[in-house]
């Protein structure tokens, strides 16, 4: 039996900014079904009856475009879950919020949804004090409003099934600790045992999932967590974009936990390696290896970099290079690890003592402008405006990289900066956050001081 015979495994659309369209959804459903993967969250942050006016019912188009999501998504063998996240202004003790939750899950089951999640991430988790008086803690009322949700989500028929996000959804949430939280232990009391818990492990976006903090957090849910993985989330900076492998999670993992939704880039396109390696992960976590299972994914997701144009297509090795810059949040892949310590070399030694690294770094330099160059001849423009921005970035900062070695050989000796008119200042990373950056730098450890 793989993994996914036992839990929910595939993606949750649960991100903040521009939900994907019925025809990204359509196409993430088909990679879901290829890697074997079995369920899509429907979750968009932004999608405003989904979170900010959760009461209001679907209208009937609404209805309708969602009967066809549903539709097609359980066409391919995979669970539905309809999500919705009333913790923003939820009052627990008004029968007419309950009520107005209980009508807009009927919506929904009436459609042939049988799997549900309530959401209470990224709030405040005040109480008004009507609530209080009856509740006590927030905790106590979420688990309420979840039980409640779990009695409707059944219907008649007794089948269904909930997930749960709690306020305190990471360890770095849990106050004071995890083994200490009396908001997750009231969860663990109160929360039917059969809903789900979803968690995104030790921090919002975790590099690693360390077993024992699973286990540990078993202890206080009194059930095993189901994983809501931020690892190639990349809506909380949207310089950043991530293509590389699903890592860090051991092969135990999945022995101790209910599933994992992966939460991944805002750029739908962009999902084919983080999707394509989560479910390489699942089928097989003994032998899964990060690496093997992201040249395996370059590979397959070549063919979408067909070009019209007359410079030839997009090369495999073009593509990894592009692929190791963009690639985990704390990672780069190895080809892009070793242009920056060429790179750090060339900064850090006069010219005369660069030799065959200055040779290889130029050629790379030379490849990433190249990488741009074909990306722009692209046949799927979607595939090529999801990525744009970050191309460009890259094919700018190669083009400053190649100025300024060619200035520093052709002044070897000099005491005096580089400057380009190709490279002004407020023009060049300019704006408002890059302006900060330099005022207020933050260092590898962490630390934000002045700058002079
Ligand atoms: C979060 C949000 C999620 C967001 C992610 C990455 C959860 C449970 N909630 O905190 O919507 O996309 O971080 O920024 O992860």
């Amino acid at each position: 039996m793989t993994a996914t015979n036992k839990g929910l495994y595939g993606v949750v659309e649960g991100f903040y900014g521009r939900p994907w369209n019925p025809a990204q959804r359509r196409t993430l459903f088909g990679w879901l079904h290829e890697g074997g993967l079995n369920a899509y969250m429907y979750a968009p942050k932004d999608d405003t009856k989904h979170r900010a006016v959760w009461r209001e019912l679907y209208d009937f188009q609404e209805l309708a475009a969602l009967r066809d999501l549903v539709r097609d998504c359980q066409c391919q063998g995979l669970q539905f879950i309809y999500a919705t996240a009333p913790g923003l202004d939820i009052r627990f003790t008004d029968a007419a919020d309950l009520a107005a939750l209980q009508a807009k899950l009927k919506q929904v089951r009436d459609l042939g949804v049988r799997h549900f999640a309530i959401l209470f991430d990224d709030i405040s988790p005040e109480l008004t004090a009507a609530d209080k008086q009856r509740f006590g803690t927030p905790a106590a009322a979420q688990a309420f409003a979840a039980n409640e949700v779990l009695k409707w989500a059944a219907g008649g028929s007794g089948e269904s099934h909930l997930l749960f996000c709690p306020t305190e959804y990471c360890g770095a949430f849990a106050r004071p600790s995890v083994a200490e939280s009396a908001y997750l232990r009231t969860l663990g009391e109160q929360l039917d045992p059969k809903i789900d818990v979803l968690w995104t492990g030790p921090e919002i976006i975790s590099e690693v999932m360390p077993v024992d903090s699973i286990r540990e957090l078993q202890r206080v849910l009194r059930r095993k967590p189901m994983l809501w993985d931020n690892l190639h989330a990349n809506d909380y900076d949207m310089r950043r974009l991530y293509v590389g492998p699903y890592s860090g999670r051991a092969p135990e993992l999945p022995s101790e936990i209910t599933g994992i939704l992966s939460n991944p880039n805002c750029q739908f396109e962009a999902n084919f390696i983080p999707v394509r390696t989560l479910a390489a992960y699942v089928r097989d976590p003994q032998t899964y290896s990060p690496r093997a299972a992201y040249h395996e994914a370059l590979a397959a997701w070549l063919p979408a970099f067909k070009s019209r144009g007359r410079g030839g297509a997009l090369t495999l090795e073009g593509l990894q290079l592009a692929a190791d810059i963009f690639y985990l949040p704390t990672e780069f892949g190895e080809l892009a690890e070793r242009y920056l310590a060429d790179l750090r070399v060339i900064l850090h030694t006069p010219p005369n003592g660069w030799g065959e690294v200055a040779v290889r770094f130029e050629q790379t330099t030379r490849q990433i402008a190249e990488v741009y160059d074909k990306a722009t001849e692209l046949a799927d423009r979607d595939v090529l405006y999801a990525l744009y921005p970050h191309l460009w970035e890259i094919k700018e900062t190669a083009g400053l990289l190649g100025a300024w070695v060619q200035w520093r050989r052709d002044h070897p000796a000099a005491t005096e900066a580089f400057v380009s008119s190709d490279f002004r200042p407020k023009i060049w990373h300019g704006g408002f956050a890059a302006t900060i950056d330099r005022w207020l730098p933050m260092d590898e450890r962490g630390r934000f001081k002045p700058s002079s």
